[in-house]
């Protein structure tokens, strides 16, 4: 064969490969593999057109979502979230979280230093799982990655001024006087632009905290803005965050490290981390 006629072949095979077919449209043909024909594709040279990390393939043909709405039962979680976390992305009534908490789909890629040991200001936190007054399951990093600051609560049921700041914080008596400096707080806290998450470590018998402690803690101080949050292992945050009274409040970033940790060293209550936390909102 010499190299013309190589040539001449070859040219051939790319012109056949690449030209699509005249009389059928290019309608057998996937082009971005996704499992939908270019003809029904929504977007036949993206595999995910919504975004919400699933492809089109799989919404149309596996989970009936819509593949150009990234929350297609409209319940504010993603569908591709909605799957990981095990709801169901075309039902509004199933969601991840009752309470309306946020997802972090990548809340693993977070270097969690455990709680085992302590933290100070500047570190990752040590990562919790424990159940909401939803009786949900909630991971703490779940509130990571929403470019919203965090305001960590870490209380007592028995204890008297986490009473009076969860009061406070839900509309009801003002006994500190809080409103006056942290009046744009608990703004912020109610319009989502802070999560505020009330890690409970002892109920009012000071044991375990559970499900039924914080649906108490919860009934007192309703509040749909706040996690209330059981520490499944007794006082493991006191501990980690080396701290002697509660409540204690901490200021966390988006990433989960502690921007801000309350004085361990005062007798008086510390509320540096709502101001800080604020001052994070972006
Ligand atoms: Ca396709
Ligand atoms: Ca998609
Ligand atoms: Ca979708
Ligand atoms: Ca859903």
């Amino acid at each position: 064969m010499n190299l013309r006629l190589l040539l001449s072949l070859l040219a051939l095979a790319g012109l056949s490969a690449c030209t699509p077919n005249p009389g059928g449209g290019g309608g057998d043909t996937d082009s971005d593999g996704d499992g939908l024909l270019d003809d029904e594709d929504p977007n036949p040279d993206n595999p995910d057109t919504d975004g919400d990390g699933l492809t089109d393939g799989q919404e149309v043909n596996e989970l009936g979502t819509d593949p150009e709405n990234p929350d297609s039962d409209g319940d504010g979680y993603l569908d591709g979230s909605e799957v990981e976390a095990g709801s169901d992305p075309a039902d509004e009534d199933s969601v991840i979280y009752q309470g309306g908490w946020p997802y972090n789909p990548n809340s693993d890629d977070i270097e969690d230093p455990g709680t085992d040991g302590t933290v100070d200001q500047d570190d990752i936190i040590g990562r919790v799982i424990g159940v909401d007054q939803f009786g949900d399951e909630v991971d703490l990093y779940d509130f990571a990655g929403q470019g919203k600051p965090i305001i960590l609560d870490v209380f007592a049921e028995w204890c008297p001024p986490c009473k009076a700041t969860a009061a406070w914080l839900g509309g009801g008596q003002d006994q500190y006087g809080l409103e006056g400096e942290f009046g744009a707080v608990r703004a912020a806290v109610n319009s989502g632009d802070i999560y505020w998450i009330s890690l409970m470590e002892q109920d009012n018998f000071g044991n375990v905290a559970d499900l039924a402690a914080v649906q108490r803690w919860d009934q007192a101080y309703p509040n749909e803005h706040v996690a209330v949050i059981a520490d499944p292992v007794m006082s493991a945050f006191m501990g980690h965050l080396m701290q002697n009274g509660f409540p204690n409040f901490h200021a966390l970033n988006e990433n989960m490290e502690i921007v801000y940790m309350n004085d361990r060293n005062t007798q008086q209550l510390d509320f540096q981390a709502l101001n800080v936390a604020l001052s994070l909102v972006e």
